[in-house]
């Protein structure tokens, strides 16, 4: 499979799902990635901060598999060794994790870098190293990931995407409500976990997400 990293990247970012298993409900990570796809989700990233990493391996095995077969961009959160033993398409890091450019140097040149910078000149720095898009949140409150910090508003996803050529996702508290608003303010798509991940219908909470964010990519364009 050619690389995701270009062009292709900004239509890959349209819907992002990100896994989390207590979210989850007793349903695995397998068939809440089949049916977030069945919706239109155009990427999903394994998270995992618990748990041992040969269950994450065997997990990530699984969703790359579905995402190959889909033709969906899988990105691995956090850990580069996880994402290189997966093959992933991408790596995601934040800014506790390995910097931008020495990911790249581990992953070479065909794997989509994210990155989350949390300020205007971490994004700069950020895409002069390498990084292929920038995740920017939280958008909205959000209790998913408690150590987010205060919810940034669309506001801060403006300013990061008028400072950088590389596209960025919006994450943190978005519905199908609220994701129209973080396109129009320079978003090419956005990242979420309780809105489908903990939707009772997952296919249908991404069909709804992907049907807004697309409305809004239309007019944007
Ligand atoms: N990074 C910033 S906010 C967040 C992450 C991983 C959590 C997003 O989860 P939700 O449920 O879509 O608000
Ligand atoms: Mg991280």
């Amino acid at each position: 499979m050619a690389s995701w990293r270009g062009m292709r990247l900004r239509d890959a970012l349209r819907l992002y799902v990100i896994t989390d298993r207590a979210l989850a409900r007793g349903r695995s990570e397998r068939e809440i990635v089949h049916q977030a796809i069945a919706g239109g989700a155009t990427a999903i990233q394994l998270r995992w901060k618990t748990g041992p990493l040969s269950e994450a391996l065997r997990v990530g095995r699984e969703l790359r598999e579905l995402c190959s077969r889909e033709g969906v961009l899988f990105v691995v959160n956090d850990r580069v060794d996880l994402a290189l033993a997966l093959d992933a398409d991408g790596v995601h890091v934040g800014v506790s994790d390995l910097p931008v450019a020495e990911t790249r140097r581990l992953v070479g040149d065909q794997v989509v870098i994210g990155f989350s910078p949390e300020t205007v000149e971490q994004a700069r720095e950020a895409e002069a190293a390498g990084a292929d898009y920038l995740g920017v949140g939280p958008v909205f409150p959000t209790v998913t990931k408690p150590d987010a910090g205060p919810a940034v508003g669309l506001e801060h996803v403006q300013r990061i995407a008028a400072a950088v050529r590389i596209p960025v996702v919006g994450i943190g508290g978005i519905t199908a409500e609220n994701a129209g608003a973080v396109i129009r303010a320079g978003a090419v798509g956005v990242a979420v976990i309780s809105a489908v991940v903990g939707a009772d219908d997952v296919r249908l909470a991404a069909m709804q997400l992907r049907s807004v964010v697309d409305a809004a990519r239309a007019e944007q364009s």
